[in-house]
């Protein structure tokens, strides 16, 4: 067989070669979308490549052109013929538009995960994904299924990474994040759930004492929970702090999280370290940031062993796929997520098939 490349703006001008250079016996081995570098490289240009074949045999030779019809090519040709026919029309169908080919079921879904910031590259084995699930059911596909099998491939994906709270987590428990995230906000959330559901006995350890309405705010939250509070200033605060609330079933760290390179923040490392062997540390981000941020936030705090995630005000954006992202990119689970300001109800433990479902824009009746 013989096979050859060729490259036009559009589908149909990339068949009209195929066809003048080939004849119409010729098969479409495959084609995609290829970008060509334009002018200093900033304007680029979409063009369809097609891998086109023809079996030597079935070329005519020159002077069998004008063959008359009576001599015409036998059923079988003529099938493939038609065949080939159907696939080109097929390949027109799939190159309108912008988005890759994907069966109809699923276009849904795969706008909606685009608009949602998810990764181009989870897109592109969306897609895959989906249009081989499509072929293989002989494209026996409902707008259920689709769904299904969307929730199903995002689950997929993220399922190296526990969610939740889950069954280890440890007696310290400890928020990091940049200032203004909703640090301290969260921690008084998830202190309050621990001792009204879990009938936890809580306390709270503060190393934010840079600000003192920071050290308020902590004051307030642990005299509405009737917790106590140690303020810790020095390494022997800390110290007494590990004493004093030694038969304490869960205590809730709250720090000050300022600029990594800030001597506050050193210390502030050095004291959460001394924690380390029965601590769970959740790094906090605000669903409100760009995505870029978020990236930095994560390398900023890199210093200190992560356990989880957490997203805070959920209630201020329908964006989501920046949750997924962080989660897909770093392979961390995430804990829980916030969606407003009222402690102690705007908590919720995060599941996947939550986010998942979030992402899809798809009711969650669990
Ligand atoms: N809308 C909204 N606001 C929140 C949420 N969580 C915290 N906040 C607000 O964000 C601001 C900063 O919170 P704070 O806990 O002091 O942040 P910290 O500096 O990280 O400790 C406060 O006004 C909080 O009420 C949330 O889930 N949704
Ligand atoms: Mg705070």
């Amino acid at each position: 067989m013989m096979v050859k490349k060729y490259v036009a703006p559009s589908m149909p001008e990339a068949m009209k070669l195929v066809r003048e250079d080939l004849g119409s016996d010729a098969v479409i081995l495959h084609s995609k979308t290829v970008y060509t570098k334009g002018f200093l490289g900033l304007f680029r240009k979409k063009n369809i490549e097609v891998i086109a074949g023809l079996d030597r045999e079935s070329r005519p030779a020159p002077g069998t052109l004008m063959q008359t019809p009576a001599k015409a090519a036998p059923p079988p040709a003529l099938n493939r013929e038609i065949a080939e026919l159907k696939r080109a029309v097929e390949s027109l169908r799939e190159f309108q538009g912008r988005r890759p080919f994907l069966p109809s079921p699923f276009l849904k879904f795969y706008e909606r995960l685009r608009e949602q910031h998810v990764h181009s590259s989870v897109l592109e084995k969306y897609s895959r994904a989906m249009t081989e699930i499509y072929y293989k059911r002989d494209k026996n596909i409902s707008a259920r299924d689709a769904m299904e099998h969307s929730i199903a491939f995002l689950e997929r994906e993220l399922k190296s990474v526990p969610f939740g709270k889950g069954r280890g987590e440890k007696r310290h428990i400890v928020l990091l994040g940049p200032t203004g995230v909703g640090k301290t906000t969260t921690l008084a959330k998830l202190a309050a759930r621990h001792m009204l559901q879990e009938k936890k006995k809580i306390a709270f350890i503060t190393t934010d004492t840079y600000r003192i309405a920071a050290v308020d705010q902590l004051k307030t939250y642990a005299s509405i929970l009737d917790a106590p509070l140690e303020v810790c200033y020095t390494k022997e605060d800390v110290e007494k702090a590990k004493v004093r609330f030694r038969h304490y079933d869960s205590i809730f760290i709250d720090t000050a999280g300022r600029n990594y390179r800030n001597e506050q923040y050193v210390k502030e490392l050095e004291f959460l370290l001394s924690f380390r062997e029965d601590m769970e540390t959740y790094l906090v981000f605000p669903m409100t940031a760009k995505e870029k941020d978020l990236h930095e936030i994560y390398h900023k705090f890199s210093s200190v062993p992560v356990d989880k995630f957490i997203f805070t005000k959920l209630d201020e954006t329908d964006t989501y796929g920046e949750m997924f992202n962080l989660a897909y990119t770093y392979k961390k689970g995430i804990a829980y997520l916030t969606n407003g300001q009222d402690v102690p109800d705007d908590l919720m433990e995060a599941t996947r098939s939550f986010i998942c479902k979030k992402l899809l824009g798809v009711e969650d009746h669990a």
